[in-house]
């Protein structure tokens, strides 16, 4: 194996292109289409993908779940078994860590993600804090491992694609092993037969193809938690772990698109924006908006905040678009004060960057003329 594959991950010359090899990974996790933040809930093939090795080949009749390791009594569980136990649907907001990494300057090297690695399901299943009680985990627990049943190789490691998450985290009432995704059984690409659902955490500790869950006695050292998955500015440092969802808000882009550009042709006149607003550490409470690039902010109208603390929220906002270029931006704002950098939060592995979304827009002159070229 060529040494540039086991090394730390790479960091893209300034003036270097996407690659086939980002080109391959892009084409096969595809991210939201924008305009699907229309919904409430992501219609599941319009929800984002993301996929470190290949999609593993289950028999749903023959799934056993183990729980095990510092644990008094272990558990195996088949399909049946975790069906019949307490049945939970939480609405959530799911987005990868590296959602926005290509925007960055330079670029990491790895999934190229732009803005659209999010979306929002109802995953039905049972919680996970009752079962992991049931098999009672010693006082001196740490750690829960999630191991799922793909395999692979990343930069130079041969593992299982596995997760641990701090034993408190791992008891908290919202963790779910769910088995259905928006009222039907779960897709093979979203983790079937059973995957963990670990709300307001970046995409990466939602384990699919879940096989294992295992309770140790000290931090898990696993890959995917002190190797992937931390905030380093050099390759040496240990860095800080990637845990729990940064606040963004999307714009849902308005007009029609030009095809190759994705630049946005809007009639002039009244143009209701309106668009996504999410956090994973508190529910989001403000939302602003720039249709001047960042020159001036207005409030966005909030939609009710009754809704389920783990989804996202919808906002609006009335803007009458004079003809001519604007670009148009919203920042989220949420309940613990976190809101979203006017400054590219850089790290080597591309991770949590929530940098302001920024939408090109052309407002024509009259409602019926397209430009020749945008
Ligand atoms: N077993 C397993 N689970 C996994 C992954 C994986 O590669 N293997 N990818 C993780 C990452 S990085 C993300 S962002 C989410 C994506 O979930 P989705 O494909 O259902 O949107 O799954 C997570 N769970
Ligand atoms: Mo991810």
């Amino acid at each position: 194996m060529r040494d540039e594959l086991s090394g730390p991950a790479r960091v893209a010359e300034p003036d270097e292109a996407i690659s086939y090899e980002e080109l391959a990974l892009a084409a096969r996790n595809h991210a939201l289409p924008l305009e699907a933040l229309r919904y409430d809930v992501t219609p599941v093939g319009m929800h984002y993908l993301l996929t470190h090795f290949d999609i593993p080949d289950i028999d749903p009749d023959s799934y056993v779940l183990t729980i095990g390791g510092r644990v008094r009594r272990p558990l195996r569980l088949d399909l049946a078994a975790l069906r019949a136990r307490e049945r939970v649907t939480h609405r959530v907001t799911m987005e990868c860590a590296g959602n926005g990494r290509a925007l960055l300057q330079p670029r990491p090297v790895s999934q190229p993600w732009l803005t659209g690695a999010v979306g929002t399901a109802e995953w039905t299943g049972t919680p996970l804090a009752p079962l992991l009680r049931e098999a009672g985990p010693a006082t001196d627990a740490v750690d829960v491992v999630f191991t799922g049943a793909d395999h692979g190789v990343e930069r130079g490691v041969a593992q299982d694609y596995q997760r641990g998450l701090p034993v408190t985290e791992a008891l908290r009432e919202e963790m779910l092993l769910a088995y259905e995704m928006n009222g039907a059984a779960l897709p093979p690409q979203h983790g079937a037969p059973v995957r963990l659902v670990a709300p307001g955490w970046y995409g990466m500790a939602h384990v699919k193809w879940l096989r294992e869950i295992t309770v140790l006695d000290e931090e898990f050292d696993g890959f995917q938690n002190t190797v992937a998955y931390r905030l380093r500015q050099d390759p040496d440092e240990p860095g800080e772990p990637v845990t729990r969802i940064e606040p963004r808000a999307l714009v849902r882009p308005p007009g029609y698109p030009d095809f190759m550009s994705r630049a946005r042709v809007v009639p002039p006149g009244r143009c209701v924006l309106d668009g996504r607003a999410w956090s994973g550490h508190a529910p989001v409470s403000r939302v602003e908006v720039t249709t001047d690039g960042g020159a001036s902010w207005v409030e966005a109208t909030l939609d009710a905040g009754d809704g389920p603390p783990w989804a996202w929220r919808r906002w609006w906002y009335e803007w009458h678009a004079p003809p001519g270029r604007h670009t148009l931006s919203a920042r989220a704002t949420d309940a613990t004060g976190r809101t979203q950098p006017l400054a590219q939060p850089w790290n080597r592995g591309g991770f949590a960057n929530n940098l302001v979304q920024r939408v090109d827009v052309f407002v024509t002159d009259t409602p019926a003329a397209p430009p020749a070229s945008i």
